[in-house]
């Protein structure tokens, strides 16, 4: 295909989107593979058009607190894999998270997501482990009054119920990808099906659920395409990419960093076919430098705020730009002016998560 007729597929595809069209997995493999500097530039002005349409200039800032580093998996990619001795490793008291989760609240957030890995102090077997965690969300709710997202992984049923009862809104476990082959490399021994039957179960007891996929692991566009479709079947509220950050000590340590224009493409993708969800610009990746490009592609929700010189690490990366104070609200105000956006309220927020007027869990697509 020419310069030109590329130009028109693209344009053919983005009038589809602006009609609320579905796109077909040949319109999303074709995006992906765009590498010239003005098509591109056009795709992430439509779903900037998109993004405002849908919630104007509000963008929602996520504090992100990783209570528990340790880890009973092997998921290749993580620097966090039981396996991985040079990984670092805490396990917050209840004071602690409380004592940051308070932080965060006063410093802006509209959120607070508590992280971890498959501890196996709560992953036992034993009918009461996960307490510690239920007590623990319902205690962050009191004491912040902002909404909850847990992401402990995948978990048992009746532990989603007690905390969607504890006051958890959200839920986040990533497939990381919807290929099953894919998936057993990256999370080798876990039921890939029993990972996705817990967002199921977490949306019948009336959680939220986010949905994610790893970027740049051996994938393909195809791949991408069918992941997208995943997540309308899934009906997640909040869905995101993230690209692969090779880390130290794991069996994906030489592994190439992918190319970083690829996350880009796929968050300006998720705009199109999922216009009114939430997709997130992550600090996580390439920290607080990274950030206006992930918004001008179409983001609408800076996640992976941490508060700083806490002992808390990141994920992908576990120390950048956290304890200089980078990945702070006040630090992300200025890109956010910079693109002409501003932080919602937080009742604005909880209004798209709950509140009267919010949109029925499970409903429409759009
Ligand atoms: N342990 C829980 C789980 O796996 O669902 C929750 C936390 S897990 C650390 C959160 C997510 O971080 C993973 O699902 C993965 O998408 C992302 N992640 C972990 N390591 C990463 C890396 N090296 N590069 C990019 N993303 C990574
Ligand atoms: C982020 N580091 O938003 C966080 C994390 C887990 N719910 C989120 C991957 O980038
Ligand atoms: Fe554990 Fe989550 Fe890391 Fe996998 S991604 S090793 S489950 S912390």
């Amino acid at each position: 295909m020419n310069i030109a007729e590329q130009g028109r597929r693209l344009e053919n595809i983005l009038e589809k989107a602006r009609r609320y069209e579905a796109l077909t997995e040949e319109d999303i493999v074709f995006i992906l593979q765009l590498r010239q500097g003005d098509l591109i530039d056009k795709l992430f002005s439509a779903a900037r058009e998109m993004r405002g349409i849908h919630f104007q200039d509000k963008i929602f800032l996520y504090g992100f607190l990783y209570i528990s580093t340790y880890c009973r998996n092997n998921c290749t990619f993580c620097f966090y894999r039981t396996a991985n001795n040079r990984s670092l490793r805490y396990r917050k008291e209840e004071s602690e998270v409380v004592a940051a989760a308070t932080a965060l609240a006063r410093s802006g957030v509209h959120l607070i997501d508590l992280t971890m890995g498959e501890d196996p102090e709560l992953f036992n077997d034993r009918e009461h482990g996960f307490d510690a965690l239920i007590r623990l969300v319902r205690k962050i709710t009191e004491v912040t009054r902002l909404p909850v997202m847990v992401s402990p992984g995948a978990v048992p049923g009746p532990v989603l119920e007690s905390l969607a009862q504890a006051g958890a809104v959200w839920y986040a476990c990533y497939q990381e990808t919807h290929n099953p082959v894919l998936f057993e490399r990256l999370r080798p021994g876990q039921d890939y099906q029993a990972r996705f039957n817990a967002k199921l179960i977490a949306h019948a007891y009336g959680l939220l659920t986010e949905e994610g996929i790893l970027v740049g692991v051996g994938e393909t566009s195809a791949d991408i395409a069918h992941s997208i479709e995943a997540m309308r079947t899934l009906g997640a509220e909040q869905v995101r990419a993230m690209k692969f950050v090779p880390r130290e000590g794991t069996p994906m340590e030489g592994y190439p960093s992918p190319d970083p224009l690829a996350e880009l493409l796929i968050i300006a993708v998720l705009r199109l076919v999922f216009p009114g969800r939430l997709i997130p610009a992550t600090l996580d990746v390439e920290g607080l430098a990274g950030l206006e490009r992930r918004l001008e592609a179409g983001a609408n929700v800076v996640t992976s705020i941490v508060p700083p010189r806490q002992g808390l690490a990141g994920v992908a990366q576990s120390f950048l730009d956290i304890d200089d104070a980078r990945r702070t609200v006040d630090s992300v105000l200025p890109v956010l002016e910079k693109c002409g956006l501003k932080p919602a309220t937080v009742e604005e927020y909880q209004k798209f998560c709950g509140g009267p007027g919010a949109p029925r869990r499970g409903g429409p697509n759009n």
